[in-house]
């Protein structure tokens, strides 16, 4: 029996308050109005991210849906789609690419200007939401909300796939993976031969060592407080690994020892202020590039002396590593189906979408990389 056109009934995780575990649930999933999108989820990853909202460092409306590293099938279309028909293999993206803005128009740009991340108002971009639960409206989580059975997303928030791609695997391409390996290859550019520092080694940070890898760096620095994730950064391309609880002096000065001064590249993949400006001090000062990638809490700010940059570094910040959704994320697919990076490396864990909260305490645990949910 066709569910096209009625409300859906099904389970997702709700976050009600901040710093609680999420409650799976009964949620109504209403149809899509024109130009949107019902999906069956399949499977979604839990990013650093999520995390974030949780803890209260990153400021979307409660309640509401998380997650936004899904892949499922299109259900049903409303009125006017043509990106895609039910059926379709899609990645729901976090950020749209709506091909008339600004940005979009820009081919040095990717963060459309529909993007629900700068002020989010957690809805569907008429400004309503599709899901309830208990009687109540439930928030949209920037354009995607994964962490359901079936979700609702605007037809510039999605991309068709290769219907053979695994939806278990292929979800990290909705974020962590293309930030990470995004981030190395179109924002920082790296170079081959280079040096590059890669400091937080989650699953967004090893997606830049595969970037940097990919580039032909010749050195690769891993730094985390948390030795366990060593192993993997290694077996993807890091060259070498510390921790700055290991050395006295700052971290900082401990790379640009290592580096012999020269820093070509740094990141940070972790989500801090501090760490932000170890990046910024540890690349060279007058070549060097760093780029911001974690998410600091909202709430803070950084003071640095201009002095930093006037030397030459350039300093730069990306969010899904640059690249237009659209146009990018299928070739992504297709590109790990040719085997062209080792996505499946940075998956740890794999639950049911009811234990949810497990894989948020394996992250918090530093146990996982990614936990992938399959729903
Ligand atoms: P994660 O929690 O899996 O990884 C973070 C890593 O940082 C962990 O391995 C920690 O042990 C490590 N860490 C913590 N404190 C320090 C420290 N002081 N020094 C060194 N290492 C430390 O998260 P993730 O990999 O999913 O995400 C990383 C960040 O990137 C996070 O802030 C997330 O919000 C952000 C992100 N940004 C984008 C984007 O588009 N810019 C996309 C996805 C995630
Ligand atoms: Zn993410
Ligand atoms: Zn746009």
């Amino acid at each position: 029996m066709s569910t096209a056109g009625k409300v859906i009934k099904c389970r997702a995780a709700v976050l009600w308050e901040l710093n609680k575990p999420l409650s799976i649930e009964e949620v109504e999933v209403a149809p899509p109005k024109a130009y949107e999108i019902r999906i069956k989820l399949l499977a979604t990853g839990v990013c650093g991210s999520d995390d974030h909202v949780i803890a209260g460092h990153f400021f979307t409306p409660l309640p509401v849906i998380l997650g936004h590293e899904g892949a499922g099938i299109v259900e049903s279309i409303g009125k006017g789609v043509t990106a895609v028909k039910p059926g379709d293999a899609v990645i729901p993206v976090c950020i749209p690419q709506c091909g008339k803005c600004v940005v979009c128009k820009n081919p040095n740009a990717s963060f459309c200007m529909r993007n629900d991340v700068t002020n989010p108002r957690g809805t569907m971009q008429d400004g309503t939401t599709r899901f309830t639960c208990r009687g109540k409206p439930i928030h949209h989580f920037i354009s995607t909300s994964t962490f359901s059975e079936y979700t609702v997303v605007d037809e510039i928030s999605i991309v068709k796939i290769d219907a053979a791609a695994p939806p278990e695997k292929v979800c990290l391409i909705g974020c962590g993976f293309t930030t990470g390996y995004g981030s190395a290859l179109n924002i920082a550019k790296v170079t081959p031969g280079s040096t590059c520092v890669v400091i937080g080694l989650g699953g967004v940070g090893l997606s830049v060592i595969i970037g940097c890898k990919a580039a032909g760096a010749a050195r690769i620095i891993g730094v985390d407080i948390n030795k366990r994730k060593f192993t993997k950064a290694k077996e993807l391309g890091a060259t070498e690994c510390v921790s700055p609880q290991d050395f006295q002096k700052p971290i900082e000065e401990v790379l640009k020892e290592m580096s012999g001064g020269v820093v070509d590249f740094s990141f940070e993949a972790v989500g801090r202020i501090d760490t932000v400006l170890q990046a910024l001090l540890c690349c060279h000062e007058a070549f060097g590039v760093s780029v911001i990638i974690g998410v600091p809490p909202g709430s803070e700010n950084l003071s640095m002396s201009p002095m930093l940059l006037l030397t030459g570094r350039t300093w730069k910040g990306a969010i899904l590593g640059g690249f237009k959704t659209k146009d990018c994320v299928p070739k992504l697919v297709d590109d790990y189906m040719a085997n062209k990076f080792p996505l499946d490396q940075l998956i740890t864990h794999v639950l049911p979408l009811e234990q949810i909260n497990e894989a948020f305490d394996l992250l918090h645990d530093g146990k996982s990389i990614r936990t992938i949910l399959t729903i």
